[in-house]
């Protein structure tokens, strides 16, 4: 039987923490399958570029049978050179005595460059996935900056923010975290994000119903949630990993098959759906169809609290946006 192609994956900050947790899952074939070949391209910055070998080193030391080809460099045009996917994982993070609107534009350029080079190397039909922070908005500036490539193509992470408040649910409601659905996490990827409970679904019930606590819900369910990274780096005295590249696989496996069951939570170009302002990259619910194409699911009811929840998120990031393309001279 003749094997299939290669899916050719990018990885930024491959040496990264994530990335550790991440290149081992993607090459075992638990992101694209158990018959589906995969290529790694591996890209570090030039101070990465040691650790990466290393990593490396360990993937060839795997002997995965679905890995055909690892490539290193820090090199954009190598590393973008013809991928079906980008994972966007390194970006600097934010240092002492660093203001948030410094961190927008340090960032802001490295996803310029990004973007070009994405839309100069790769497939058109390239899908990117960012995960590095500010997510949203390094989305949009890297989507911005590939004008070649369609919007609907560009995707940043808060399945990780979907699958938190699903355990935290699950456990508040004693049941097992599968009964818990329909649970979309809007807005930005920051502590503004809002898990909307209101349509969550528990077991065949509605959450509220089942967690008949409305004050924990609002004043310690959602903090918990907008804050788990800072409680995991207070715990573990480093950031979120494994659960993170966890959330890539769950986003990037989802988003190649049809849905099954309602929905699940990806950050999208908004159109204006459910008010949210077009033409920013916001966390919505989606559903990808039999032909492989997504689309933000209707008709979800939202309390006025949820709107008003939602607006203040997607509110900053619109204030991020402003930020950040003035700073690089971007035009919305
Ligand atoms: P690490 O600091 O461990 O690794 C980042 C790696 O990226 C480093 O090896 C660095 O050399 C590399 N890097 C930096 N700039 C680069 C560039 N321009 N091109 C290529 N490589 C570059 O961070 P890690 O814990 O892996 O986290 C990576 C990013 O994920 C951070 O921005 C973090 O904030 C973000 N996260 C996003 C999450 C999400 O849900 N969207 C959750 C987890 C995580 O906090």
């Amino acid at each position: 039987m003749k094997s299939k192609t290669p899916i050719r994956v990018a990885i930024t900050g491959a040496a990264g923490n994530i990335g550790y947790a991440l290149l081992f899952r993607i090459a075992s074939g638990q992101m694209f399958g158990p018959d589906q070949p995969v290529a790694l391209n591996l890209v570090e910055i030039e101070p990465g570029m040691d650790a990466l070998k290393g990593v490396a080193m360990e993937l060839d030391d795997c002997a995965f049978p679905l890995l055909s080809e690892i490539v290193q460099t820090s090199d954009l045009s190598v590393g973008f050179k013809d991928i079906d996917w980008a994972l966007l994982v390194g970006s600097v993070p934010r240092k002492k005595g660093m203001e948030r609107a410094d961190l927008l534009g340090i960032n802001g350029k490295v996803f310029v460059g990004q973007g070009q080079a994405i839309n100069n190397h790769a497939k058109k039909s390239v899908r990117v996935l960012v995960v590095g922070n500010p997510c949203n908005t390094n989305c949009l500036i890297a989507m911005k900056s590939a004008p070649d490539i369609p919007n609907e193509q560009f995707f940043a992470m808060t399945r990780l923010d979907e699958n938190r408040a699903k355990s935290q649910l699950a456990q508040k409601a004693g049941v097992a975290v599968q009964d818990v659905t329909d649970l979309c996490v809007w807005g930005n990827h920051s502590p503004t994000m809002f898990p909307d409970f209101y349509n969550t679904k528990i077991g065949r019930k509605i959450a509220t119903e089942v967690i008949a606590d409305e004050a924990w819900l609002k004043e310690t369910f959602v903090p918990t949630v907008g804050k788990r990274g800072a409680a995991i780096i207070a715990a573990r005295g480093a950031s979120s990993a494994a659960s993170a590249a966890n959330a890539v696989v769950d986003t990037v496996k989802d988003l190649m098959s049809p849905t099954r069951g309602s929905f699940h939570s990806v950050c999208v170009i908004s159109n204006g759906e459910y008010g949210t302002p077009a033409g920013i990259i916001t966390s919505m619910p989606i559903k990808v169809d039999a032909v492989g194409n997504w689309r933000v699911i209707e008709g979800l009811k939202l309390t006025d609290y949820a709107k008003e929840q939602i607006k203040l998120s997607n509110d900053e990031l619109l204030e991020e946006r402003k930020v950040a393309f003035g700073q690089l001279g971007l035009a919305f």
